[in-house]
């Protein structure tokens, strides 16, 4: 069988971007991510161009029961994954701390954070099993940085960073590779989520400069996962060339 990736978040942006680049390359897919009719038209279109399966999961990451259930009663075959991309993330809001939601600061926390460590505790005891595989964490400029406003987000992603440290030190006994992705801006449906389907609002914040595109994002994950068998990326940040970092940007 050919070797599988599961993606989280794989309806839009990056996700989506690494499930062109994955089916390209031959990869089986597993696709989760909330929006089931995404997720059916994106399928069909992959298994109309490339000669791969692929599997659907209709699922949210913050529902623990649920994303062991779903998971879990995959077909054997279907869990022998190679590569998991923990993609699936949201920002809610942009506000100082004093002013900011709580319930926006649970929906980061739980998806970005929580989320990433459902997934990835059911399949790293697959890849356990197995011995070997490899577990690409998409942090963020945001997990290296702060910038103004971002505080919740960045810690959801400084702890990204840290979980991706982490993994990387307890997984090394099996030989399953860990690689931390941290982008800066990217224009997906990234800054109309955070700012909850404001479109203007959302496009002023690639104004002036030309942002990283999904497909950037999406080669950067395959140079890691392409490496020999002893080579791992620990860590990639990746700008687009008008940021120098979370907070310095040079619009036109
Ligand atoms: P998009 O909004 O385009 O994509 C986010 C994806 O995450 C969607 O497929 C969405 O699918 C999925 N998702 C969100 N919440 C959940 C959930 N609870 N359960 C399952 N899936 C979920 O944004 P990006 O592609 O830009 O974001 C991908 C990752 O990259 C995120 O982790 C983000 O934090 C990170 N990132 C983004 C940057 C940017 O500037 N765009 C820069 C640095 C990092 P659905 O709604 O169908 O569930
Ligand atoms: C998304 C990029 O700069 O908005 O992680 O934090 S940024």
């Amino acid at each position: 069988m050919a070797k599988i990736a599961l993606i989280t978040g794989a309806t839009s942006g990056i996700g989506e971007a690494c499930a062109h680049l994955f089916a390209q390359q031959g990869y089986h897919l597993i696709l989760l991510g909330r929006r089931e009719n995404l997720l059916i038209d994106l399928a069909d279109e992959l298994t109309g161009q490339y000669t791969i399966e692929v599997r659907k999961i209709q699922a949210d990451v913050r529902d623990k029961e649920n994303i062991n259930y779903v998971l879990e009663t995959l077909p054997a075959q279907w869990k022998n994954v190679d590569v998991l991309i923990n993609n699936a993330g949201l920002s809610q809001g942009l506000d100082p701390i004093d002013k900011g939601s709580t319930d926006d600061w649970d929906t980061m926390i739980d998806t970005n954070v929580k989320g990433l460590l459902y997934v990835t505790k059911v399949v790293s005891n697959w890849m356990v099993s197995q011995q070997k595989g490899h577990i690409i964490n998409i942090g963020s400029i945001a997990g290296k940085d702060v910038y103004p406003n971002g505080n919740v987000y960045c810690a959801t992603k400084h702890a990204v960073d840290a979980l991706n440290k982490a993994m990387r030190i307890d997984l090394l006994p099996h030989h399953i590779k860990v690689t931390g992705i941290h982008p800066g801006a990217v224009e997906t449906e990234f800054s109309i989520v955070r700012f909850k389907g404001d479109e203007n609002r959302a496009k002023k914040v690639y104004d002036g400069f030309e942002p990283l595109i999904a497909q950037d994002v999406a080669d950067a994950i395959w140079y890691a996962v392409s490496r020999p068998a002893h080579v791992n990326i620990n860590d990639m940040i990746i700008m687009p060339a008008a940021q120098a970092n979370g907070f310095v940007l040079k619009r036109d």
